[in-house]
């Protein structure tokens, strides 16, 4: 039996083992105070709490962005049946009268039903692209661009707009709708900053504004313009290739500018047209084939071909662009230049003090009355444009020749497109 007191001998090893706790307890409770202290070190805490917060920052606005913002532009293709509408000889092409009201009627009746749907915010415009006969009925075709989040599913916007679509008043089912790619000609995509400057000493051109010219290079360095008018052809001047006709030393660039272009293809085969004759600079025109198709973007685009019987008013703008010199024997150019000048009449420029009967009926010539303004060396073979009332740009003129540039009486003279159109179909199948 153990007595609470102990014996001595107990005693003191009650005295020994009590006098041991407190030295016992000194060890521990440092060695506890460490470990916690190092668990909770204020700057890892911090530094855990600031990555924490920055990915869920970062995770908060991917969604947001993927969510509400990340749009992107859909160009959807249809064709509707207009009621009451017969076909006729007038609709077939875009440059005529009652083809551009029926076509302005159409966009507007279009946007109207789009303004007034629940796809109002995604809409963007509408545009008639052909106009073209199904028995006596008249279709339609027509492109609608809309600005898309990314989590819409295209199915089903497809489906909104179809039946968005088939309320439209007069006209009746469309015949399936397709996401297309613009493939239209003769469109432009940058923002259009047009000023009066020559090319001589001019304004320089934003990208995208002439999207379909090229600039024609031979071992590399500049020597005429061209104009694209479908993904593998090339418009441009015959005398460009007089004395370098073979394909392979030359290459395409396309964008603003020489030196650092968007994209680079080579030539296949250069087209001179047979009668091209130097002396009286009669059919001065060229087709150039890339040996491979250009992608289109928004900067490289083609040009509307005119009609063979399409009217260039004298008086009317057109632009001309190009990387020729600013001054008769100047040097080229690296930033592409436009120019804005009047159609001037063959009859005019024909007069005693102007060309004096060398303009013939394949040409054209365009200028200002008072000079300045005008296309120089290194621009030939480039385009000259018009734009038509429902923004579409027709290549009316290739620059060609002129007394030096820029000089009163002496405008430039440009190969008159809509004289060789069925020529340029011959060539190309175009
Ligand atoms: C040329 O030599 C040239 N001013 C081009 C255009 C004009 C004159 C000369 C028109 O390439």
């Amino acid at each position: 039996m153990v007595s609470p007191a102990g014996t001595s001998r107990q005693r003191e090893q009650v005295a020994i083992a009590t006098a041991r706790k407190p030295e016992e307890k000194a060890d521990i409770r440092p060695a506890r105070v460490a470990s916690a202290s190092r668990s909770l070190n204020p700057y890892v805490v911090f530094f855990v709490v600031v990555a924490v917060v920055a990915i869920l920052a970062v995770i908060i606005g991917l969604l947001v962005y993927f969510l509400a913002f990340d749009q992107k532009s859909s160009f959807y293709q249809s064709s509707i049946q207009i009621l009451g509408v017969r076909y006729s000889n007038e609709f077939s092409s875009p440059a005529t009268e009652k083809y551009r009201t029926l076509s302005g009627n159409i966009e507007s009746m279009i946007t109207r039903t789009f303004k007034e749907s629940d796809l109002k915010n995604q809409f963007i415009k509408s545009h008639v692209v052909k106009l073209r006969q199904s028995g006596n009925d008249l279709i339609a075709d027509i492109v609608m661009k809309f600005t898309f989040t990314r989590r819409n599913n295209e199915a089903s916007m497809k489906r909104r707009i179809e039946s968005i679509l088939h309320q439209m008043p007069n006209t009746s089912e469309d015949f399936g709708m397709t996401p297309i790619q613009l493939t239209q000609c003769g469109v432009r995509s940058g923002l259009i900053t047009l000023s009066g400057d020559r090319i001589m000493g001019g304004s320089k051109a934003e990208e995208g504004d002439w999207p379909w010219q090229v600039s024609l290079q031979w071992s590399n360095s500049h020597r005429c313009g061209g104009a694209l008018i479908s993904n593998r052809w090339i418009l441009s001047a015959a005398h460009c290739f007089r004395s370098y006709s073979e394909p392979r030393q030359w290459i395409a660039t396309f964008g603003t500018s020489t030196t650092s272009p968007r994209q680079r293809v080579g030539v296949m085969r250069i087209l001179i047209h047979n009668n091209y004759n130097p002396e009286t600079h009669e059919n001065d025109i060229a087709l150039v084939q890339l040996d491979r198709e250009v992608t289109y973007t928004r900067y490289i685009h083609r040009v509307c071909l005119p009609e063979a019987n399409q009217a260039i008013s004298p008086g009317s703008t057109a632009y001309v662009t190009g990387w020729g010199s600013q001054s008769y024997s100047g040097s080229t150019v690296s930033e592409l230049k436009q120019a804005q000048v009047n159609i001037i009449s063959n009859n005019i420029c024909n007069a005693p003090a102007g060309y004096n009967g060398a303009v013939l009926p394949g040409m054209l010539c365009a200028g200002v009355p008072q000079g300045g303004v005008d296309a120089c060396q290194g621009d030939s073979g480039g385009p000259l444009v018009q734009e038509d009332s429902r923004q579409h740009w027709f290549i009316v003129g290739i620059v060609s020749w002129g007394y030096q540039c820029g000089l009163p009486d002496k405008p430039g003279v440009y190969t008159r497109v809509t004289a060789y159109r069925d020529w340029i179909t011959r060539q190309t199948g175009i």
